[in-house]
Order: C-alpha cells, then structure tokens, then sequence
C-alpha cells in the first residue's frame, strides 16, 4: 500500500496540463469516485491496526496534495490563458466568428436624416469643431451680448473670447456660402459642444443636422413643403407637421416645427405629454444679415434654413428614455438597433 500512495504522490507532483480537458480528466482519475486515491482510501478497512495510523496519514496527506494541484493548475487557467480555460479547448479548431457589429443609433438616424435631404438634392458639408467667432456667432447676426456667447454656455479654448468649440453646425453653412455662390442647397451634420451639466435630456456633447437653402425666390412655403416631406420621410407617410412662432438670431420669420405623435396617432399619450405633437426642429427664412454676412446679396436672393438634435429624433423615433444609453456603449441598449451592415 505505502509502494502505491508512493507512486500516485509521484504522479500528482509530475502531473502538468496543457488544458483543463486534461485537469479534469486527471481529477476524475484521481479523485473520482472510481479513481485511484478513492480506490485506496478503500482499501483502507484492510489494513492491519498497526499500520493504520501511519497509512492514514499519507493518504491524507496525498489527498490534500492532489487537491491543492489541481487548485494551483485552475488558477494557471483562470489567470493566464482564457482560451484553454475552456473544456472544449482546442487549438486546432477553427476560431468562432466574432459577432457582427451594428451602427449606434446616432449614427442610423444621422444616416437616415442625410439621406433623405440627398434624396432632395442636398450636398453633405462638413468643416471644423474648433472654430472662431466669426462662424459661429458674429456672422450668424449674434448681438455682442447675446448669452450664449457666455462662458456658462459656450467652452473657450485656452480662455481666448475668439477660439471656441461650436455650438451648432450653422458654422458649416457660414463657410458654404463664404465660397460658393447662390443655388446652395447643403445639409451639415456635425458634432456641437455646449457647457451645459449631463442629465438624461441633455449632454454637453451632441449632434446635429442643419440644412441651407438659398436661390432666388425661395419661400416659407418651399420649406413648409420641404419639412413636410422629410417629416413623413423620417416618421411615416400620416404624419402631420405644424409651426409654431419662434426666434433665432439668424432666421425672421422662424418657427418650430412638431410632428403629430405616432405613437397615439395624436390623441395624447405620456410620449407626448398628453399634447399630440413632438417637438423636432426648428426653421425659418434666413436672415438678411446674415446672407450679406457670407458676401450674398439678400436683395436678389433668400433663403430657408432649418436645424435639429439628432439624439433627440433617435430618441423619438425608437421612445428611447435617457440621453445617458447613448455614451454607456452597454451591449444590450446597442444590440436592439442591429442592422445587416453592407
Ligand atoms: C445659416 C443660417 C441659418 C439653422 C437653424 C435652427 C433653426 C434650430 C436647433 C434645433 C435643436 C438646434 O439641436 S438644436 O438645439 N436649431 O432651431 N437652426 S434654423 O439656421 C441657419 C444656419 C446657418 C447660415
């Protein structure tokens, strides 16, 4: 009996895996219910009274030493090598394919936005997040005390009043029309910084859509009628748009513009407080200051602009609650917006 806890003991220290099949399969050889040091512990009743003590204690002791092999070559496992950590390990097969991404669903509403203003004939612009004064306040008709020129909303870089992040995408269309001549029709999509705290409505990072046409005899209704399209476009063939007075610097007339609610078909729900509409941009005729701003002559030309969060149209579109889901990346709020990626 000594010869054989001698030779198992020999065993458990020389043992070595290179997978956890194999730890496993030494732990049913071993310590299994039909394995070998079990066996011995077995065979225990049979010998004789004056061996007993000191066998009982080397199959003790072998047992713990088994034990403890098998702890430390787990902890090898579980520490350095997730791969063969796996009962099925084996590297020879061939590797899983990692699951297909999907678009953040920033991304799919600013893509769908874009793509029905392309449809329409707008050109996609861009242009810098760091930008100055001029684009993003003064040639916008910003009076020089206006507050959002304040440092409580708008992030100055290294405390100079004349470098700033941009607080709306109108900067892009600014620098359109400084280098090109009247038909402009372009649709900006960008990202905007304001100095505002993070809630679930508000965040002091986000993006928009803002969109520029300008052309001899262009009307409010040529932008009623170009809005109405996108609405229906964006939220289905039955939805009604209305205006409701508003004011920016940089457009007279301007307007807000709701969508009747599809998820109450207008009746009033919790979506839409109890109101039938949804807020989703804002509009108007551009100013004519700020054409004559840009170099165009606001006599022989004017213009519709309009412009709008895109978090909060994804919002609407998919009743998604908190602005926060957007920035936590958690796989299972991204997973619900899968889309076969082409
Ligand atoms: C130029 C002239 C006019 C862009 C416009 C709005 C109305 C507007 C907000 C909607 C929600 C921004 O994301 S938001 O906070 N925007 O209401 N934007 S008209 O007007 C322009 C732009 C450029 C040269």
């Amino acid at each position: 009996m000594t010869e054989q806890i001698e030779r198992l003991r020999k065993q458990i220290v020389e043992f070595k895996s290179e997978t956890l099949r194999e730890l496993e399969d030494f732990r049913i050889r071993i310590l299994g219910r039909k394995g070998e040091l079990t066996a011995l512990f077995d065979n225990f009743k049979n010998v004789s009274a004056e061996s007993k003590k000191e066998i009982g204690k080397l199959l003790n002791e072998i047992k713990t030493l088994a034990q403890e092999k098998l702890k430390k070559e787990k902890e090898y496992f579980d520490n350095h090598d997730a791969e063969a950590g796996s009962l099925i390990s084996d590297r020879t097969l061939p590797a899983t394919a990692d699951g297909i991404g999907s678009r953040h669903p920033i991304s799919m509403a600013k893509n769908e936005i874009l793509e029905i203003f392309t449809r329409l004939g707008f050109t996609v612009a861009d242009g810098p997040e760091v930008e100055d004064d001029w684009h993003v306040f003064t040639a916008l008709n910003f009076p020089p005390n206006h507050p959002a020129r304040d440092m409580q909303d708008t992030f100055f870089v290294e405390r100079n009043p004349d470098i700033l992040l941009r607080t709306h995408t109108s900067s892009i269309q600014v620098r359109v029309m400084e280098k090109q001549k009247p038909p402009v029709r372009v649709i900006c999509p960008g990202r905007v910084f304001r100095n505002e705290a993070i809630s679930a409505r508000a965040h002091c990072i986000f993006h928009q859509v803002e969109g520029l046409y300008i052309d001899e005899n262009v009307s409010f209704a040529d932008m009623k009628q170009t809005l109405l399209y996108f609405a229906r476009e964006m939220f289905g063939e039955n939805t009604q748009i209305r205006l409701r007075p508003s004011f920016f610097p940089f457009t007279e007339p301007s307007a807000e513009m709701d969508v009747s609610c599809k998820i109450c078909g207008g009746k009033g729900c919790n979506i839409c407080k109890h109101t039938g509409w949804l807020e989703v941009l804002g509009c108007g005729m551009v100013d004519p200051n700020v054409l004559e701003s840009c170099g165009i002559d606001s006599k022989k030309y004017t213009g519709f602009a309009f412009g709008m969060g895109v978090e909060r149209l994804a919002m609407l579109k998919w009743q998604i609650k908190d602005l926060r889901l957007y920035f936590e990346n958690d796989v299972r709020f991204l997973e619900q917006f899968e889309t076969v990626v082409v």
